[in-house]
């Protein structure tokens, strides 16, 4: 339009005007044509080709060159429907209570229920412990309709927050927003549920009360049902903020209760029977509609487990209660038969082919163990063994993340360090990544060492960085407790010990450890009490302009992502601007790219599939350092400049 506006000027016509400046700058005026998805995508695989991975793997191992078989969808209790109809709707399940009758009704059914009830962790915790988060919407929503047509009477599918939404959009180029509706629509009647780290949403850090809100607010539009609403230090304000988000968007309010210690050793006072008692008393006065224990590092023993579940039974007898665990030691089953035996109503499993280690206890052992029972689960293990065969396959595509890479068993040292699931594998990742031998060792004692020194802290997203970052500052500066006491004036800590002790997270059951705190600190400002409180409102109209002025069809869900991480949004907004809709390749495709010669097919949109072959990559640069990779995209030749990063 600028340019028509321009020839139709008599002025500019007749030459009376300077243009200088134009004909100085020709290349303002070089339009880059606007490239279809498809185009897009040859680049993405182009790129792949010739300059490798454009998302770092974590180990040399490579995706399985394999394309996992999707179990049928089988109608057997539909009678009269012989052939495979997955638009059949699917059986109800507890999401109909909740949506039908509410948050109190729903808690109601599954206080009523006879038998334990289970949520899977396999879209979200599971993968968040054992493949670094890496699991694509692609393939949890190849498996869905499985679930949903034979897995209705879950409690819930955990399947959205914790570390996904950072992963998703930092690592996998997708968007989380759109995960979640997708699945949403494959999965109508099972409760999502999700892990918000309270005042810190589904970030590291606290932010303001407004971003909490309109955050829950949009989840709840967008598919979600269950929050289950954690603090890192276990601080009451922060856990009431996220509660009261959750309870106002509509959604099922599940605080947690973040377990640290160990309740059935006498020795270990800080966290006691009391102590988790007296939390749990405010957190029903607050409302919440479930009570969960979140045992982040697998930390609760069967006997702690009797105890703990009991207290808390007697003293709530109308309040399910919901526990979480990891496996890391390998007690993960034991521990959460305890549970149930003692009045819980549900716990947390992974698929069998997702669990284990620092993942969830596997979902066929606890369901096979309590067969026949009391507790019976009426889960069909054949069913359990089919999803965990999907499940085998698809872990393979993620090779390069696993855990399993550097961890070979549990290990019940985690009863000393108290790491959480997640983190320990990320731990263990760097030590095996430095090529130090000892080093994981070395952090791990160090671990516990750093969490005494900062009071014997609750350790959890983003409280456990808080220790992780100082036992590894120790490790590099051979630093011994007495050391870092002694020095703590001159030493120049990790940022995220300095943010901790001026209060930016919450506060600690117990206090700061002085005189830690005020030597690290000196004049440094502190903030006193709850975090959010005091940070100002987000603009999110200003946002938004800002947004729109680089990327013009911002949605409200992109504002909101760019709220909690502004510039890995940008980045994941340019990146699929550049690159196209790259969550839609296959998972092997997506992380090292096709073979040359390989033929292979992409669903962009329903009823829009690409065929791809990739037909040759030139072995000469041309003058400007591009390489030109060819391809047949629906039977025609293309090609693609890609400039060599070599
Ligand atoms: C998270 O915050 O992502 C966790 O999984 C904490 O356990
Ligand atoms: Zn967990």
């Amino acid at each position: 339009p600028f340019l028509v506006n321009v020839i139709g000027n008599q002025k500019f016509v007749n030459g009376a005007v300077d243009t200088h400046f134009i004909d100085e700058n020709p290349q303002l005026f070089k339009m880059v044509p606007a490239r279809n998805r498809a185009q897009k995508l040859l680049v993405y695989l182009a790129t792949l080709l010739v300059n490798g991975p454009q998302t770092p793997l974590a180990t040399k191992l490579k995706p399985a060159e394999i394309k996992p078989h999707v179990p049928k969808v089988s109608l057997e209790y539909l009678s009269n429907t012989p052939e495979q109809k997955p638009e059949v709707q699917p059986p109800k399940g507890f999401r109909q209570i909740y949506k039908e009758q509410g948050p109190e009704a729903f808690a109601k059914a599954v206080r009523n229920n006879k038998g334990l009830l289970l949520m899977d962790t396999t879209f979200r915790d599971a993968h968040q412990s054992l493949l670094a988060t890496r699991v694509r919407t692609h393939d949890l929503l190849k498996i869905s309709p499985f679930v949903t047509h034979n897995f209705s009477q879950l409690y819930s599918m955990e399947n959205w927050g914790g570390a996904t939404f950072d992963v998703a959009l930092r690592f996998l180029h997708e968007c989380p927003w759109d995960r979640l509706e997708e699945m949403r629509k494959l999965i109508p009647n099972i409760p999502f549920q999700m892990l918000l780290r309270g005042a810190n949403a589904v970030g590291y850090t606290n932010y303001p009360d407004n971003v909490v809100f309109k955050f829950c607010e949009l989840a709840v539009q967008s598919g979600m049902d269950i929050f289950r609403v954690f603090d890192s230090l276990n601080y009451l304000p922060n856990l009431i903020l996220g509660m009261e988000a959750a309870g106002k968007a509509g959604g099922i309010v599940e605080a947690a209760i973040s377990y640290s210690g160990d309740v059935s050793n006498p020795k270990k006072k800080k966290y006691d029977l009391k102590y988790y008692v007296n939390l749990a008393d405010e957190l029903v006065k607050a409302g919440t509609h479930v009570l969960a224990i979140k045992d982040m590092a697998g930390l609760l023993k069967p006997k702690a487990a009797k105890l703990l579940v009991t207290a808390l039974r007697e003293k709530h007898p109308d309040v399910p209660i919901h526990i979480h665990t990891h496996d890391t030691s390998g007690a993960g089953v034991a521990s959460m038969l305890a549970c149930a035996e003692a009045g819980a109503d549900v716990v947390d499993v992974a698929v069998d082919a997702m669990s284990g280690l620092t993942s969830q206890p596997s979902m066929g052992a606890v369901v096979a163990s309590l067969q026949e029972t009391p507790l019976d689960t009426n889960f069909d293990l054949s069913k359990i063994s089919e999803y965990s065969a999907y499940w085998e396959q698809t872990r393979t595509l993620y090779a390069p993340f696993e855990c399993t890479t550097t961890m070979k068993s549990g290990n019940a040292d985690v009863y000393n360090n108290e790491i959480p699931g997640g983190q320990y594998t990320n731990l263990q990742f760097q030590a095996y990544s430095l090529g130090l031998g000892d080093f994981f060792e070395d952090v791990k004692k160090a671990y516990a060492e750093a969490n005494q020194l900062l009071g014997d802290i609750i350790k959890v997203t983003p409280s456990s960085k808080v220790v992780g970052d100082l036992a590894q500052f120790m490790v590099q500066n051979k630093l011994k407790p007495q050391d870092v006491l002694d020095r703590a004036e001159e030493l120049s800590f990790p940022k995220s010990v300095v943010e901790y002790l001026q209060g930016a997270i919450g506060h600690p059951y117990g206090g700061f450890p002085e005189p830690l705190r005020s030597k690290v600190l000196r004049n440094m400002p502190k903030i006193e009490g709850r975090p959010g409180a005091s940070l100002p409102p987000l603009d999110f109209k200003k946002l938004q302009e800002e947004l729109q002025e680089i990327f013009p069809e911002v949605s409200e869900r992109d504002v909101m992502s760019a709220a909690l991480y502004p510039q890995v949004t940008k980045e994941y907004l340019n990146f699929v601007d550049k690159y196209g809709p790259v969550d839609k390749l296959d998972t092997r495709i997506f992380l090292t790219g096709p073979k040359v010669g390989e033929e292979f097919e992409c669903t962009i949109d329903r009823g829009k599939t690409l065929g791809v072959k990739t037909l040759a990559v030139a072995e000469d640069l041309t003058e400007n350092g591009d390489r030109e990779v060819f391809f047949e995209l629906n039977g025609t030749l293309r090609s693609v400049f890609i400039k060599d990063a070599e």
